[in-house]
């Protein structure tokens, strides 16, 4: 350890324990005063909400920090193996709560509080989520430290402290704008810059070979260079005093931009030099699903997954650790393609900077990275030009090369002059343009590939990647998502924790298939009609989120019907419409009279990517099938459509333990795993959903009955594009499906002009990738199962205790055990 570090301090205080301030309620009033005063600044008479936020978050903060310090040094000295997640998404979401939750302090705080004068609701009103992702993803990574953290696994989540998180989404006339997302313009208390610490990343310049004693070597001359400065967060267990880290980068302007303001004289070129270079972690970029092969995007994977790299071997590891052993030590897990640039970047440092033999490092470097696939859609298959590459990391695309070669050559030695086999395996592609495959690069790269559901990882190794398959026999795993009950179900439906635990007790927190106890109370009338008052308190609760935030107005006895996710036209929010807009028009032609529907109140909750123009035209059609739907006098009332604009972490904690019906109706093998499936499912709503995902596994685990399956099957979807899928055929060939569009197509949500919504009714008509109309008819049929099934309330409230009780299987402690088990071999650190 270096000098300054505690562990070398000789003072007898710096030796004992570190504790953290005493667990009650005066301690906590007496550290929260504290910090007011002295990390703050100000008394309490003349403080802020955002300076008494700060201080409270701070003082939870206190609790953990005794911890979290014993964790580390407990860390440094055990050595034990740990995973190193990388990725370059965190949807963490609201961090007091949690943090609270995971310290045990939320009783003690909120009687503090009131003690103090102080009103909580405004404090937690005060935090800004950290959006550092764009959807499933991003909040998988998120569930996945809370839960290593939990099991008390060593793990260090690395990542990008972007500036800026994922947009915040506003309606203009119902279309959207997006804003800057500056969550850190007021501070954040949980976070630990260490500069200190920073990092130099290198890029650009050239490659050159040289003697080395005889040995010919080759060596990376960089063109620029830019600091990573690490930003430490704590990741709290759920109540076993356990505290992980994620470390987040943040990049800043070395010295050498600074210089040329002396040497040049030219003060404007340096600041434009300074701000070209701190430009890598400002902005995430808001593309769910299709990767743009941009630059700057390129130099953001490099500088969080070099720096973490680097980090780990030079700063976690002891300096005299044998880099020979360290596939004992640490597993690097991909998190989707994005880090993958970590391959050639160990193999530089194992080659060029420990001189380790080629084969030597390959062997390494093959044992140490785990590559988490999370897509089947080409489109999403990250490729980089061997242009740009070249230009930005010349060194590493050598090695690439080199990687390739090898690898190709056993293709050959395995297969013969099979040229066809090769130019499909091979890690670089050469239409349209020459460039790499970073799956590919990962799946010649890493130990173990996984999909992130049964259906995904089965066509992965059927579909997308069979000839890896074959050439690596047992490489590819499935690891099923799953998501983190304390933030899913205990911190956001206190009320349905409230009334399991006392069902069955405290344990299944952290062992989420004891749920299933839940099932004989699915049975008995009492605890059905309690369940009944948590939804229905639930749908009250929302309702005043909803009216505070956006105006809006949820009817009493309506079913809520939500649909939440990225827009995208693969999952088929025009699905969701194209039934609203049917049932709208059955009312307003008088074929159905309002009184005979359901009352029901669809909510989307959607971002678009900025660039993405069919997804925000249908966000466009949605608010304005809800304007004139919500409005026209016919409907009664009984039909309304919500939008509340952007849907993030903290709105979705509190729509879906209020929902009666989830919406999972993306197109058969399009989907790889859906994550909010399963937080629905544990709230107690019942899925309307296709066979796509894990809501197969969803579904076999609550049951037939339990759940409302329409539409093809993967094998089917295959069929009909085989066959040949005309679109129009199905329109012609359904009366509601044509009534529908046509409503659309009239112009009767424009004002009459038909231009408007004109390129999303042709789209469906002649194109329909993911073939919205093929499975309009299955899901109509589907939602009217669905309308029956709910005048029953309390067979339908037994449904959904049972999809409760039997969706333990989808808690994110399930997915580390399976990674652990098939990919990572790091038990706890007990
Ligand atoms: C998922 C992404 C994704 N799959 C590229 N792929 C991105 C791809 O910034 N980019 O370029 C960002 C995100 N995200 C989602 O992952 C899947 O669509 C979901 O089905 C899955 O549940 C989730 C977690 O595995």
């Amino acid at each position: 350890a270096p000098a300054h570090h505690p562990l070398n301090a000789t003072h007898p205080l710096a030796l004992a324990p570190v504790t953290g301030p005493a667990s009650s309620v005066d301690g906590f009033v007496r550290q929260f005063l504290r910090n007011l005063n002295y990390e703050r600044g100000v008394p309490l008479s003349a403080s802020t909400p955002n300076d008494r936020y700060f201080a409270f978050a701070m003082t939870v903060r206190d609790y953990l920090m005794a911890r979290w310090l014993e964790d580390l040094r407990r860390q440094r000295v055990v050595q034990a193996k740990g995973v190193c997640y990388l990725s370059a998404e965190y949807l963490l979401g609201r961090q007091l709560d949690n943090n609270l939750l995971a310290s045990g302090l939320t009783e003690i705080a909120t009687e503090a509080m009131v003690a103090c004068g102080i009103d909580i609701e405004e404090l937690r009103a005060q935090e800004v989520e950290p959006g550092l992702g764009n959807g499933g993803l991003g909040r998988l990574a998120a569930c996945f430290i809370d839960s290593l953290a939990t099991m008390g696994v060593p793990n260090i989540g690395y990542g990008i402290r972007y500036e800026y998180g994922i947009f915040r989404q506003t309606f203009v006339d119902g279309q959207q704008v997006e804003q800057p997302d500056a969550w850190l313009t007021l501070g954040s208390p949980w976070e630990f810059p260490h500069p200190e610490a920073a990092r130099r990343i290198s890029f650009g310049g050239h490659t050159e070979t040289y003697d080395d004693a005889g040995v010919t070597r080759s060596r990376w001359v960089p063109g620029w260079d830019v600091l990573a400065v690490p930003y430490n967060y704590m990741v709290p267990g759920y109540l076993n005093g356990r505290v992980n880290t994620l470390r987040l980068w943040s990049a800043k302007a070395t010295d050498s931009f600074d210089l040329r303001v002396f040497n040049s004289g030219d003060y404007e070129e340096a600041v434009r030099a300074q701000t070209f270079a701190e430009n890598i972690s400002k902005v995430l970029y808001p593309e769910d699903s299709t990767p743009q092969g941009k630059e700057l995007r390129l130099q953001q994977q490099y500088f969080f997954v070099a720096a973490s790299i680097g980090d780990f071997l030079e700063h976690t590891l002891p300096a005299d650790f044998d880099i020979h052993k360290l596939p004992d030590r640490v597993i690097f897990q991909l998190n989707d393609t994005h880090p993958v640039i970590g391959v050639p970047e160990l193999m530089r440092v194992l080659v060029d900077e420990r001189k380790l033999e080629w084969d030597a490092a390959w062997a390494i470097t093959q044992q140490c990275f785990a590559y988490t696939c999370h897509t089947l859609l080409p489109e999403a298959l990250e490729v980089w030009s061997v242009d740009l590459l070249g230009r930005l990391l010349p060194r590493h695309l050598e090695i690439i090369y080199r990687i390739n070669e090898e690898f190709l050559e056993a293709v050959r030695e395995r297969y013969g002059d099979d040229e066809m086999r090769i130019r499909n395996m091979s890690i670089i592609g050469e239409f349209p343009e020459r460039s790499v495959r970073m799956a590919y690069l990962a799946t010649v790269a890493g130990a173990k590939v996984n999909g992130v559901a049964e259906l995904h990882s089965q066509l992965l190794r059927d579909k997308v990647l069979p000839d890896f398959n074959d050439f690596f026999p047992g490489k590819f795993t499935n690891v099923t998502n799953g998501i983190t009950p304390r933030r899913f179900v205990r911190l956001a439906n206190p009320g349905l924790s409230g009334l399991i635990t006392e069902a069955i007790g405290t344990g299944w927190l952290t062992d989420l298939e004891r749920l299933r106890e839940l099932e004989a109370y699915a049975e008995d009338p009492q605890f059905r009609q309690a369940f009944a008052e948590v939804k229905a308190a639930n749908k009250r609760r929302l309702g005043d989120v909803l009216r505070a935030r956006d105006g809006l107005e949820i009817s009493d006895g309506h079913m809520l019907d939500v649909m939440v996710k990225r827009l995208h036209e693969y999952k088929r929010q025009m699905l969701k419409l194209l039934h609203v807009v049917t049932q709208y028009g059955s009312i307003v032609s008088g074929r159905v009279a309002a009184s005979d529907v359901l009352p029901r109140t669809v909510i989307f909750g959607a971002k678009a990517a900025p660039g993405y123009a069919m997804a925000k035209r249908i966000i466009h059609l949605i608010n304005a099938v809800g304007e004139v739907v919500n409005t026209d006098p016919r409907v009664e009332g009984r039909l309304k459509v919500l939008f509340p604009p952007n849907y993030n972490v903290t709105l979705a904690e509190r729509l879906i333990p209020a929902a009666d019906l989830s919406e999972q109706i993306s197109l058969a093998g399009k989907e790889a795993s859906g994550t909010g499936n399963m937080k629905f499912a544990l709230n107690g709503a019942l899925t309307i959903g296709t066979d796509d995902g894990a809501n197969v596994e969803i579904r076999q685990l609550v049951g037939d009955d339990n759940f409302f399956l329409f539409g093809m099957s993967e094998p089917e979807v295959e069929a009909l594009w085989a066959r040949g899928y005309k679109p129009a055929d199905f329109y012609q060939g359904d009366e509601n499906l044509r009534r529908a569009m046509d409503l659309i197509a009239s112009g009767a949500f424009s004002g009459g002009d038909r231009s408007v919504f004109e390129p999303i009714v042709s789209n469906l008509l002649y194109d329909d990738r993911f073939m919205v109309l093929a499975d309009y008819s299955s899901y109509v049929a589907a939602q009217e199962r669905v309308d029956a099934a709910y005048v029953d309330q309390d067979a339908w409230t037994r449904s959904a205790i049972l999809n409760v009780a039997r969706s333990g299987f989808f808690s994110s402690d399930r997915s580390m055990r399976d990674y652990i088990e098939r990919i990572w071999h790091t038990p706890p650190l007990l």
